[in-house]
């Protein structure tokens, strides 16, 4: 599975992935998709936002046990943010068909659209969509660096943007949701354990500065004479580490668009993202109110025009403690019997992440868990993150014990 994924949508120029929502990368990974459920004898549906199902059982029985993750990625991404879920489903699928059992619920393995927002600006649009927590409304309003449009782009694509919207009566469908991702952190590898199971998601948003300036020559204006956006923009970059610093929080401008973007000319606009995220909402209130009010006070001393919209916010994600309860149990056990999925604690650690997840979307709506596989460097969004192949084994086994225990008894 890795060898026929592994070409797809990736850079020559950087060894990581380009595979932006609705690009001819993405169909690449949506047909792979396809072929390893069909291989597999699984039906396979795309909803009406997008999102792959491939099923085993009846669909439309009810307290279907589901699986899977991601395939998209962030610009020049790594190799396993998203597909190491998917895969390990699928792999997962073939070691429990080993294993003889016979399925008494339906399953089915998911790849949902556009998790990232790499291109759209949004994360998890497919699952916003199927859970209600974005309006079809809001996103026609979804617009890309080049200025297509989400439905412009889904129509590119060969899909029908026009059925785009909630989606309860699939979630009805579905008694419990595990995602398997990769570590973003050093968590797991710290403590010494291969497997983890996630507790929560920090609170996390997607804030849009816009500093609007006056463009003029590089050469022959005087310095007093500037209203510089970049200066302000510069500072607030700045405040933002201080104001995380402060708050115990992350804050990140990662993303930068200039205008009219010339070496020769002082810059008319910078807008910059500001990604912001803490273990709790006031932190995060904090840290996000610091930045603005740091940026306001730059600018107004300069002269800039600052606008600030909020673009994307997701409350804190408490995962099921029932669900999360039945998987340590699970993978305890399994580690008493001999799959092996502990460290040295004996125990499979609970941990909360910064990152942003499908199931933490779901979560609202149905009973979901998430298991996470070591990443010994702790590097995501980035071609350095890695995984070893021992620890994504450990991964299957534990994530097809799961399903074994949901699905199957
Ligand atoms: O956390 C993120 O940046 C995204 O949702 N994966
Ligand atoms: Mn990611
Ligand atoms: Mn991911
Ligand atoms: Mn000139």
């Amino acid at each position: 599975m890795w060898r026929s994924l592994r070409p797809l949508g990736r850079s020559a120029a950087s060894g990581g992935y380009r595979r932006y929502a609705w690009t001819d990368a993405d169909a690449d990974c949506r047909l792979w998709f396809r072929m390893q459920a069909e291989a597999r004898r699984l039906d396979v549906e795309t909803d009406r936002n997008g999102n792959q199902w491939a099923w085993l059982g009846d669909p439309t029985a009810g307290d279907a046990v589901v699986t899977g993750s991601h395939l998209d990625s962030v610009p020049d991404g790594g190799a396993f943010d998203g597909p190491l879920g998917v895969v390990s489903s699928f792999a997962a699928l073939d070691e429990l068909r080993a294993r003889g059992v016979s399925f008494k619920r339906p399953l089915a393995i998911v790849n949902f659209g556009d998790e990232e927002g790499a291109r759209f600006g949004l994360a998890c649009v497919g699952s916003r969509l199927t859970a209600g927590r974005l309006t079809k409304e809001q996103a026609y309003e979804l617009r890309d660096a080049d200025g297509i449009s989400l439905p412009q782009a889904m129509e590119a694509a060969g899909y029908d943007p026009d059925a785009i919207g909630p989606d309860p009566e699939r979630l009805a469908r579905i008694g419990a949701f595990v995602e398997l991702h990769v570590e973003q952190g050093r968590a797991l590898d710290l403590s010494g354990d291969a497997i983890g199971i996630a507790s929560s998601i920090w609170p996390h948003g997607r804030w849009r500065y816009d500093f609007a300036g006056e463009a003029n020559h590089a050469g022959t204006t005087r310095l007093v004479d500037r209203r510089d956006p970049m200066l302000t923009y510069a500072e607030t970059v700045l405040a933002a580490r201080r104001e995380a610093e402060l708050a115990g929080a992350v804050a990140t401008f990662g993303k930068i668009a200039v205008e009219p973007n010339g070496v020769n000319a002082i810059p008319s606009l910078v807008r910059g993202w500001l990604d912001a995220r803490a273990a709790d909402q006031d932190a995060l209130d904090a840290v996000v109110a610091g930045v603005e009010t740091a940026a306001r006070d730059y600018a107004d001393r300069h002269g800039i025009d600052l606008t600030v919209v909020r673009e994307s916010f997701t409350p804190v994600v408490d995962f099921s403690h029932a669900l999360r309860d039945e998987l340590s149990r699970i993978l305890g056990d399994a580690a008493a019997s001999a799959t092996g999925t502990t460290g040295p604690s004996g125990k499979v650690p609970v941990l909360g992440t910064g990152a942003g997840h499908d199931a933490g979307i779901l979560s609202e709506s149905i009973p979901t868990a998430m298991l996470f596989v070591r990443n010994p460097t702790g590097v995501s969004h980035s071609p350095a993150e890695f995984a070893a192949e021992d620890d994504c084994l450990a991964g299957v086994r534990a994530l097809a014990d799961v399903l074994e225990e949901l699905a199957c008894r």
